[in-house]
């Protein structure tokens, strides 16, 4: 056996991973890392499938130019001479990197210094312009430098904790068990949470405030008005530690203030409104913690500085429990921001436009070519490589194509552009299908270096796989595009080590304290030291930022810059009548190259969908798993609607994870409008004015195949890989009929066996080859038929099982399989067994998992525990999402 620490590649609570490895099969088993300060040995539900996720089979193994196979010697040289080329011909701001918070601190420090340092032009954005860019400017703008004051122990000392703009019960679960667990200790802990739809997280408030959507800013600014005459003004602070407080408070005296003003913008009960207020007063330990509810939004930059500013005028940050904390989503958001990955920063918190910074890292770097000004934000970054101002990307560890706005527009973008690179681990992606050469990247598992997560902490990602076909770690491809450069000085690198030890030297080299981030302590760090680090929190001599009140403004106090706040830039109207959220759900990553890979993680959610009111589906005439077309004005998509009391009227939300490898047209980003922060250039994937209508169908049909087959003429298709078998959901509003199937898939049998009824309103296939199985198919008129996927996985290659069975997608005889939705994904524990448990007499989660197994693994199915129980209907809970009627029979 071999043992390996290491940590998660997903969420930015940066987990511990202990990972042991059999010698003799190979077997990966994955626990959370006891001697973690993140988890201490707990992992969420992703982390925890994680071991089901290394199969090779959808990855990218040999790098391909033009679309051919080729060596690692002629794709470098085919990237080199097509930058050098584009760059000679139309200077180096012709050329881009697109880059990601996924990248490991080593991977990212070398892209960044490559383009701003030698290529010469800061056109290089991060995905985490869609994330963290938003909290990244108000934290600069406020507090004078890119810090995230507090840390996880602060959400488990607040007496009060408002979480606003996040759903952190599935999306930062770890973090949220810790919450759980303080509040079960000290029930007198309060928790806030602001969202405009009910969430897993919401079911642990002691107050929901369901506001309007986008209104945090008109809250946020109403509590601070509050705040100026309450006693929790801490005048101290605010005198020896702040500048401007007088032009805030002129200001904010404009504007009419008065609760019922504030509720009637938020469109909240008044005296919910004033419950928030006061308690906010009166808690002197509260922490507010914000996310993409935040972030995301066209006035994001405002909303954030507004919670920093209702914290610093009480003198709460940087305190146990008391602090303002904006947690990262990506596993290296921070250590992005710590390499200077946006377009408007320099490497090591240092700032492009700043001379003295200039010098410092020109000097460090030994180059006379730093870029001089910022580079491109993200989807202006796009917008230029559509205007054919960019002729040249390269587009690291993210998925552009689903995951920006206005998502069409990048595609047709990266469509027209001369020269698209993507390095990936997977093959197949909606990006990797429009690039002229692709780059197989090591995945995790595979590769080596650091990461910094939500707390500062930076931890040891490593290796325990070997790299698999032709596939090299990140910063090992940008270094040898840089040596066929003639930059082979600058990028000589042996291994992630070198590289840390570098960025670590560059954030300590004429700092003298005027930085916050300075971790020079480690760059001299032997090999095996770097090898053996354990996780450790920036600054290396204190937990939490700011407690002195010294911050990293020239004047060393926080700056207060009046805002004023603004109505939303889009409304809606009769023809895009509803708000589009848009969000995460629990078991799935972003575009699902990998969660995809779990059978287990594919349970719990099964389609994409659009979440709504019943009184908005009543008076669209809709009904529970009806498809429905999703439009807003700059695109279309096709998912079920699934009933959801806990949505506002008047408001949807779509989940972002389903692209055009897994659906027919889910991707969501087609619909959201690229509008964005003005000052930090975040987009609002929040708030789009959408219609939605129900898409009749003429039939329904599941597919099932070891290999993906091409399609009929469909309305919907929705596909997922359960246990080396393609399960395909579909809907057609064309008839089709069984002689043209079987010409679809003739290449992949040969024998057919096929069930018909007269009125042609149901038909089944089977199609076999000489190797068994190869199509099972099932139409019908009605609904989508019934399987019992478990049994028709088991039975797939069984000579024993009878055609007729095989038919009939279930052992005769048995019932219909009414296992209802899958809740606890570890031990798959679906609702029909815990609602049986629950009438037996199962009161609490404890004893469910006493009785049923469900939530005794990672326990982030518990919120959905808690509302089954809750709930007086058993089943119809509103966080997560309800089955819909027609659904409870899909295979
Ligand atoms: N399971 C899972 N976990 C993840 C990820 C994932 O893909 N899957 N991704 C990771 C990443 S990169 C990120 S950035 C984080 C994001 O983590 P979160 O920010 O928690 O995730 P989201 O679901 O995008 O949005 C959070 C909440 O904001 C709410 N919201 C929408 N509009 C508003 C508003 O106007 N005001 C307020 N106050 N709230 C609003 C939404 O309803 C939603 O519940 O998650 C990380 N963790
Ligand atoms: N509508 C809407 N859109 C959103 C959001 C939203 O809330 N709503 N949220 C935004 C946010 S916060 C985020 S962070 C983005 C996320 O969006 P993306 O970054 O586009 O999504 P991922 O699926 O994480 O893409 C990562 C890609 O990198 C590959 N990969 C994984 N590991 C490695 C590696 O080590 N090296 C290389 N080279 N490749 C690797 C994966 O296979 C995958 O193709 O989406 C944004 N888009
Ligand atoms: S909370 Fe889950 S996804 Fe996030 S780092 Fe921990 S195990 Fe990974
Ligand atoms: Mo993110």
């Amino acid at each position: 056996m071999k043992a390996v620490d290491t940590v998660c590649p997903y969420c930015g609570v940066g987990c511990g991973v202990s990972v042991t490895v059999d010698d003799d099969t190979h077997e990966v088993s994955v626990k959370g890392d006891y001697t973690h300060p993140a988890n201490a040995g707990r992992l969420c539900v992703k982390g925890s499938a994680l071991a089901e996720t290394l199969g090779l089979e959808s990855r990218l193994l040999n790098p391909r130019v033009d679309g051919l196979q080729a060596s690692w010697d002629h794709a470098l040289s085919a990237v080199a001479h097509r930058l050098q080329d584009t760059i000679a011909r139309y200077g180096p701001d012709s050329v881009a990197f697109y880059v990601s918070g996924q990248l490991l601190t080593e991977d990212y420090y070398v892209a960044n210094k490559l383009i701003k340092g030698f290529i010469g032009t800061a056109n290089i954005d991060t995905n985490s312009r869609l994330c963290m860019s938003t909290a990244v400017a108000a934290h600069k703008r406020v507090l004078g430098s890119d810090t995230v004051p507090g840390c996880y122990q602060d959400v488990e000392l607040a007496d009060l904790l408002v979480i606003t703009g996040s759903n952190m019960a599935w999306t930062h679960p770890v973090v949220y068990q810790r919450i759980v667990a303080a509040k079960q200790a000290r029930p007198q802990m309060k928790i806030v949470v602001i969202d405009p739809r009910q969430t897993a997280t919401s079911e642990l408030a002691d107050l929901h405030l369901q506001i309007a959507p986008g209104s945090d800013i008109w809250l946020f600014d109403g509590l601070l008005a509050w705040l100026l005459d309450s006693p929790a003004l801490d005048a101290g602070f605010i005198d020896n530690h702040t500048e401007n407080f007088a032009g805030l408070v002129a200001q904010c005296r404009q504007r009419e203030n008065a609760i019922d003003s504030i509720a009637d913008k938020c469109e909240l009960d008044p005296e919910l409104l004033r419950t928030f207020y006061q308690w906010f007063v009166r808690t002197a330990k509260t922490v507010t913690v914000f996310s993409q509810g935040i972030n995301q939004s066209a006035y994001g930059v405002d909303q954030a500085s507004l919670i920093l500013y209702c914290h610093l005028v009480t003198g709460r940050i940087g305190k146990p429990g008391a602090s303002p904390f904006s947690i990262t989503g990506q596993p290296n958001a921070m250590g992005g921001r710590e390499v200077g990955g946006l377009a408007n920063q320099l490497a090591a918190h240092m700032d492009i436009e700043n001379p003295l910074h200039h010098a410092l890292v020109s000097k460090f770097w030994q180059t006379q070519t730093l870029a001089t000004k910022p580079g491109l934000k993200a989807v202006d970054m796009f917008r230029a490589v559509a205007d054919g101002n960019i002729r040249f990307i390269w587009v690291m560890a993210t998925n552009p194509v689903v995951s920006m706005p206005e998502a069409d527009l990048v595609r047709a973008a990266l469509q027209n552009c001369e020269h698209v690179v993507v390095s990936d681990c997977v093959a197949d992606t909606d990006t990797t299908r429009l690039a002229h050469v692709l780059l197989p990247a090591a995945a995790w598992g595979e590769k080596s270096g650091t990461v910094t997560n939500s707390e500062r902490c930076i931890s040891r990602q490593r290796g325990f796989l070997p790299l698999p076909g032709d596939a090299q770690p990140d910063w090992w491809i940008v270094s040898e595009i840089a040596k066929r450069l003639g930059f082979a000085q600058a990028f000589n690198y042996q291994g992630a080590a070198d590289i840390f030890r570098e960025h670590a030297a560059l954030s300590a080299f004429g700092n003298n304290g005027t930085r916050d981030f300075d971790i020079g302590a480690l760059a001299q760090l032997e090999n095996s030291q770097y090898e053996e680090m354990q996780p450790l929190q920036w600054p290396l001599s204190k937990k939490r930022m700011f407690a002195d009140g010294q911050f990293f403004t020239p004047s060393g106090r926080a700056q207060f810059i009046a805002v004023e706040p603004a109505s939303l830039p889009q409304t809606i109207n009769a023809e895009y009548p509803l708000w589009l959220n848009t969000g995460r759900i629990r078991d799935q990553w972003h575009t699902m190259t990998r969660t995809g890979l779990s059978s287990k993680l594919q349970k719990h959610t099964i389609e994409p969908f659009v979440e709504m009111h019943p009184a908005d589906m009543q008076l669209r005439g809709l009904q529970a798993g009806d498809l429905t077309s999703v439009n807003s004005r700059h695109g279309q998509c096709v998912v079920r609607v699934h009933e959801q009391r806990g949505q506002t009227p008047g408001t949807v939300f779509m989940p972002i994870h389903w692209n055009d490898c897994f659906a027919s047209s889910a991707r969501v980003g087609k619909l959201v409008s690229a509008i964005c922060d003005p000052v930090s250039g975040q987009p609002a994937f929040k708030q789009t004015p959408v219609s939605v209508s129900r898409l009749p169908a003429l039939w329904y049909a599941c597919l099932i195949s070891p290999r993906r087959l091409s399609l009929p003429e469909t309305s919907y298709w929705c596909t997922r890989y359960l246990d080396g078998l393609y399960f395909t959901v579909l809907a057609g509003d064309q008839g089709t009929d069984a002689n043209t199937l079987m010409s679809l898939w003739t290449d992949s049998a040969s024998r057919w066996a096929q069930v018909e009824d007269s009125h042609n309103e149901s038909l089944r296939l089977i199609g076999r080859d000489d190797n068994g199985v190869q199509i099972w198919f099932a139409m019908q008129t009605t609904c989508v038929p019934d399987v019992d996927e478990d049994w028709l996985i088991a039975s797939w290659q069984q000579a024993e099982v009878s055609i007729r069975d095989l038919m009939l997608g279930r052992p005769s005889g048995s019932q219909t399989r009414d296992k209802g939705k899958l809740i606890c994904t570890c031990h798959q524990v679906y609702d029909v067994t815990i609602n049986a448990a629950i009438h037996e007499g199962c009161d609490n989660t404890a004893d469910i998992g006493r009785k049923t197994r469900a939530g005794t693994n990672c326990g982030s199915c518990t919120p959905e525990l808690d509302k089954l129980l809750k709930s007086e209907v058993p089943g119809q809970f509103a966080g997560p999402d309800t089955p819909p009627a027609k659904e409870e029979s899909l295979c």
